[in-house]
């Protein structure tokens, strides 16, 4: 039978693991649980650039070396915009993406839920997964940072704080706005307690992974499954391997080390995680944890040594199983 996996992803990091979990396993049925706490409304449209940034990467149209946004890109509705002094303009939509949102946002018009309208967008792209949102409620990630004009302190949308402010500026909270109310897309409970095996990619463990796991259902869900649970460290030698992953881990006092991200994650959620081999000496201390523990190569530098990172995270999943 087709090994069923379900996969909790947030955007770059996410999408290319999807992409070499592909490549070790071409016949699973994969499902993807997507991050929608990163969706912003923009000139009247709704952008989701962590389902994009999935889509177009196993679809084949996203922009390489980017890791967002859409290959062979132009600006002519940003920089019109901007002659009328319309903005924002730190946030880069390019001509073809403005294009995905347009449809979005006319079938959500229409009244299409979410994750029906992904699936539209998704059978152009072809992604070879079934890519669900976590939720067809509105969801969103705001930063509580300190305010300079008042000296006091102010929340701002998760994009802002990421975008234009290059996180430089510390986070005292994340806040998934509406994540409360939120209830699970159709298909996500049911693909969690179906799974054979459930993956976190080396996603951020908190405004991707833990905005999807903060949709009430979710997180009890992925602990009751009885499917193994295998995390991938995004924290490599103490540092993230991409993005800015260590300031909003300060926002929720964890430290930016492979071991302490697994005890964040927990023994009651985890049943495995890998550590990246340079960090081989978190192994005891995770497995002191209760979680089963391994150190392999976690650098995504091609599709190659991404799908064997994949299969090192399946071949885990089998030994906690046994
Ligand atoms: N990231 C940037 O660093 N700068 C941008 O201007 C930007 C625009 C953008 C537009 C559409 C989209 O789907 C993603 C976009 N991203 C951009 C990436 C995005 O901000 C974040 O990397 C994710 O939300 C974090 O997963």
């Amino acid at each position: 039978m087709q090994q069923r996996i379900v996969v909790l992803a947030g955007g770059i990091g996410g999408a290319r693991f999807l992409r070499g979990l592909k490549s070790a396993v071409p016949d699973a049925d994969i499902t993807v649980i997507g991050n929608t706490g990163d969706d912003i409304h923009l000139f009247g449209l709704k952008v989701c650039p962590d389902l994009d940034t999935v889509m177009y990467t196993l679809g084949g149209g996203i922009h390489e070396e980017q890791g967002w946004g859409r290959a062979g890109e132009s600006f002519a509705v940003k920089e019109e915009l901007a002659a009328y002094g319309v903005g924002p303009e730190w946030f880069g939509l390019g001509d073809r993406d403005f294009a995905t949102h347009i449809v979005r946002t006319q079938m959500i018009g229409a009244g299409y839920p979410l994750s029906a309208v992904t699936e539209a967008l998704c059978r152009r792209w072809q992604p070879g997964v079934r890519l669900l949102p976590m939720s067809d409620d509105r969801v969103e990630t705001h930063v509580l940072i300190d305010d300079p004009d008042s000296e006091g302190r102010k929340a701002v949308h998760f994009q802002e704080y990421w975008v234009r402010l290059h996180a430089a500026t510390p986070a005292h909270a994340i806040v998934p706005v509406g994540a409360e109310e939120a209830k699970p897309a159709p298909g996500v409970l049911e693909a969690i307690a179906a799974a054979d095996v459930i993956l976190f990619p080396p996603s951020n463990p908190v405004v991707s992974v833990g905005t999807i796991l903060a949709v009430p259902g979710v997180r009890e869900a992925v602990a009751s499954a009885a499917a193994p649970v295998v995390g991938l460290s995004p924290i490599v030698g103490n540092a993230p391997v991409r993005g800015m992953a260590d300031k909003v881990l300060e926002a929720v006092g964890v430290e930016s080390t492979a071991a302490a991200v697994a005890r964040h994650y927990g023994a009651g959620l985890i049943d495995g995680w890998l550590v990246d081999t340079v960090d081989a000496d978190a192994v005891a201390e995770v497995e002191s944890a209760g979680i089963r523990c391994r150190s392999v190569p976690l650098m995504m530098t091609d599709v190659e040594a991404t799908a064997r990172m994949a299969a090192q995270a399946l071949a885990l999943a089998e030994e906690v199983r046994a």
